[in-house]
Formats: C-alpha cells, structure tokens, sequence
C-alpha cells in the first residue's frame, strides 16, 4: 500500500474532495437552483481547478463522463449509495466493485458506513471487503462516516462525531468524511480519536461564502486534512471564486477573512 501522503488525492497532506453522488442520494432537487449543473460535466470542469485533488461519483457517472476528464481530475469512485426513496433503517447498496472501479481508472475508493444502523454489521462487513481488495489495487479509502440510526437522535453532536473517526481508524480508512460537530474543539477531540488517520470536513447544505469559509478555517485550526464538499461548491453561481478562497484557507492556511479579501 503506498503512503497515503504520496496518493494523487493528496496535496501537501491535504485534500479537497469535490462530491457529486447528490443525484443518488438525494435526487434532483438539489439541482432545483443550478439547473445546468444536472449536466455532470460542469462539475467536472469544476474539479479541474488546482485545489480539487479528487471528484467523487457514482459508477454510472464515472462511466459516462470520466474518459473527458482523466487527464485533468483524479477520480474518487464511490462504491455504496442509496437513494432518498428508501424509507427503511439507514443502509447502502454497493453498486461498484473494487475491480471494476480500478477498471473506470480510480484514484482511490469511498464507502459510505452508517455505524450504529440496524444494519451496521451487514455495512461494515461490505466496508472489509472493498477495504481489503482496495489495497491490492493501492486504492485508499475514504470512509463516510456517518453514525445514524433509530437509536441516534442527533448524528454531529461531539462524541459521536469522535465516535464516526475512531470507527473509521479502526476499520482501516485513510480517510474519515465526517459532518461538523458544532465547534472547534470537537472537531479537534474527533482528529484526535482518528489517530495518524485522516480527518475531512463534510460541506453541508450550502451557507454563505463567509460562514463556510469560516467553517473550514476552523477545522483546519483544528487539524482536519481538508473537505468533501459538494452544495457549497457547485451550487454556488461562481464555484470556482470559492475554490481560489478555499485553497488559501485549507493549504495555505489563511484566514477566511485573508482568503476573501484576496480573491474578491
Ligand atoms: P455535501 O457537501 O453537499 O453535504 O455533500 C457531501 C455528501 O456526503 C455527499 O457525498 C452525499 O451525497 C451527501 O452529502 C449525503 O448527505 P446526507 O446523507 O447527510 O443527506
């Protein structure tokens, strides 16, 4: 298995994932307000920006519009999904396979693990598998990591954020996505807990250029390695002014404030 730092997906130990599984997971009202971006080659324009160090979609856009892009995007091939019509316990159909995904020519792989599920044993049991075939290909792994459940009633609040990273180290991820747990300091206690692993911020619905920018600001104060962001990205009318303004604040480490000034 290579290092994780030496991965194409990683820049200066960071990375910025740019996510567009959205119209699996949530359906197209998500591209309700940004109608072009329903045409996934927009936002694969948009991952050919420096800060972007990998997309990641489902199979069936990897097959349709990653040839085009190959040479100008890294590919995160994201092996699970389900969509928003499910109604049962939180679980996820593994769409992809390891071989098939080296095959479409990924960078690396992400898997969706929703822990404390009723059906977390059948997930994480899925997660070994992909886990395990992914290191004979070099493929590391980016786990969602995302405790919900009947028995979870709020799913970002600190320890289970901590809880989402450990799990996630323990199982063998190089990278853990995890949502926000409200502050500072818990995300740095959730850093913590993931050990030597990875740590990414998951976006969120979208929010003003301040408010995410100040966000990101402060997980990396944190010691988080970066985002997995998609909404407050492609949903934005200028995608590519927020991507300047995040690469200051993830690898250069600025300030919100210093990043938008500069790239106002
Ligand atoms: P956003 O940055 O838009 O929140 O996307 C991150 C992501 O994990 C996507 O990969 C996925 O489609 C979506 O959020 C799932 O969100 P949730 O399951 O919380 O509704």
């Amino acid at each position: 298995m290579i290092p994780i730092d030496d991965s194409p997906i990683v820049r200066d130990g960071k990375s910025l994932i740019l996510a567009m599984d959205h119209g699996l997971e949530h359906g197209p009202v998500d591209f309700e307000d940004v109608p072009e971006k329903l045409d996934p080659s927009t936002v694969f324009e948009t991952a050919t920006h420096d800060a972007v160090t990998a997309m990641a979609v489902q199979k069936g856009i990897a097959e349709g519009y990653y040839p085009s892009y190959e040479d100008n995007v890294n590919l995160l091939l994201k092996l699970n999904g389900t969509s928003n019509l499910w109604m049962g316990e939180p679980d996820s159909a593994v769409n992809c396979s390891v071989d098939y995904a080296a095959e479409l020519g990924a960078d690396a792989l992400g898997f969706t693990v929703y822990g404390g599920s009723n059906h977390e044993i059948e997930m994480v049991e899925e997660f070994r598998d992909a886990q395990e075939k992914g290191r004979e290909h070099d493929l590391p792994m980016v786990m969602w990591s995302y405790p919900r459940g009947q028995g979870l009633k709020n799913d970002t609040k600190p320890g289970t954020i901590s809880y989402a990273t450990r799990l996630a180290l323990e199982l063998g991820a190089d990278i853990a996505k995890v949502k926000y747990p409200g502050s500072k300091d818990a995300m740095a206690h959730a850093v913590k807990c993931a050990g030597d692993m990875k740590v990414v911020m998951s976006g969120g619905s979208k929010t003003s250029d301040y408010e995410f920018l100040s966000q990101v600001e402060a997980v990396i104060d944190a010691g988080a390695k970066g985002l997995a962001v998609g909404r407050n990205v492609w949903q934005r009318e200028n995608p590519t002014q927020l991507l300047d303004a995040l690469e200051k604040v993830i690898y250069e480490e600025e300030t919100a404030d210093a990043a938008l000034e500069a790239t106002e």
